[in-house]
């Protein structure tokens, strides 16, 4: 098959899924165009069949906002033409499912027919997409989709209660990771630079959203600071940062937190972690939580929209209501303080990561969804 891939290119989980899909469906012997305003951050070397297709958008001074979309919908109608695409897979609704729509209209005037798969992350759905400024588009823009894939139950559920999407229509494909980067005891290991005493590595790896609690992340650590020796290791960056430093300089934890900024290599911080924390207000999939238990890293996260869903609670890591910091600090030090049973979350961790969610499991259901999406295409 010949697929175009759209996503934003930034670091986030989306732009993740949808390169490492990308580059799966090439390993895989398709081929596939990458459309988008800048290189996807994981598409960091050469690789056969896949190609990338970088927006071209004009600068006029009257454009206080550039019409992204639009240019985004002629890229996409002129790389559909060009490289005969058979399907158009969009990440993340806003804008991109307007932009292919757009483009396939045009194309249909033109006698082409281009099959658009609209795969829905996150805050498109539950938190940008059901602003009244974004809400009708939306809406219009996944019901226009002729596939409608969702990263977990939860999301599928929210999209049919506030967008009127069948719930039949949206087929649930989780994300993934590839056991072969995701690993416990990569080597080299970066532990004695990371936590050069021999302490405890806390990790937690986010866009420094407000919507990631970022100061639940501070407060627990100082807790687990006050029965374990540990270092809170934050790799990311993002809006909340400045209030995370304060924090920790507030509760006097300063010294024991290191702030990384961004990585795009994150396996190789993730495999040196000993527990990773992701208290989320609202988080459809978690895909850093995955990453890590794919590292053997238990996880103490939120019980969040679709955390449940990859998160095992008890086995894998402990899931606490979103804002009891304390209850998550504890949950830590239970793992932390007993190496006994930190082996068994961790192995456990990994096995789940491996069993349900690995590439080799995911990515076919990708595939056989584009055909069932080609057969019934033209409608
Ligand atoms: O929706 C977002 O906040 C952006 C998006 C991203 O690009 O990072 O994150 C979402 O998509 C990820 C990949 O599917 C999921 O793992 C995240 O849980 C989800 N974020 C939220 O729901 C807050």
């Amino acid at each position: 098959m010949k697929i175009g891939i759209t996503c934003y290119p930034t670091y986030g989980g989306s732009g993740a899924v949808a390169t490492e899909l990308g580059l799966s469906l090439a390993e895989r012997g398709h081929e596939v165009h990458f459309v988008s305003y800048a290189l996807p951050f994981r598409l960091d070397r050469f690789r056969e069949r896949v190609f990338f297709h970088e927006v071209e958008m004009e600068q006029y001074p009257l454009f206080e906002h550039p019409p992204y979309s639009l240019a985004l919908a002629v890229a996409i109608h002129g790389v559909a033409r060009q490289a005969e695409l058979d399907l158009m897979h969009v990440h993340y609704a806003i804008p991109h499912a307007t932009s292919a729509w757009v483009a396939r209209k045009m194309l249909a005037e033109e006698g082409h027919d281009l099959p658009i798969v609209t795969t829905l992350h996150g805050t498109d759905i539950t938190l940008v997409g059901i602003h009244p400024s974004f809400q009708p588009i939306t809406r219009f823009s996944i019901l226009h989709s002729q596939g409608l894939t969702a990263v977990s139950d939860y999301l599928a559920e929210q999209t049919e209660h506030d967008f009127g999407a069948p719930r039949d229509r949206i087929e649930v494909i989780p994300n993934f990771i590839d056991p072969e980067t995701y690993y416990p005891g990569r080597e080299p290991c970066h532990r004695a630079t990371l936590a050069p005493g021999g302490e405890k590595i806390v990790m937690h790896v986010s866009n420094f959203r407000a919507v990631k609690r970022i100061p639940d992340v501070v407060m627990s650590f100082a807790r687990i600071l006050g029965e374990v020796e540990a270092r809170l290791i934050m790799v990311g960056d993002g809006p909340e940062r400045p209030r995370a430093r304060e924090i920790a300089e507030r509760l006097g934890v300063e010294d024991a937190v290191t702030f990384l900024g961004k990585h795009a290599a994150i396996e190789e911080l993730l495999s040196c972690a000993d527990l990773f924390l992701l208290p989320s207000e609202s988080e459809s999939f978690g895909l850093a939580a995955l990453e890590a238990m794919a590292c053997g890293v238990p996880v103490i996260t939120s019980d969040a929209g679709g955390l449940p869903e990859v998160v095992a609670d008890g086995e894998v890591g402990h899931l606490l209501p979103v804002g009891d910091f304390e209850g998550m600090a504890d949950a830590g030090i239970s793992i932390l303080a007993d190496e006994v049973r930190h082996a068994r979350f961790s192995q456990a961790a990994r096995a789940l990561a491996v069993e349900r969610f690995s590439v080799d499991r995911v990515v076919p259901m990708y595939e056989t969804y584009y055909h069932r999406i080609l057969e019934g295409s033209g409608t």
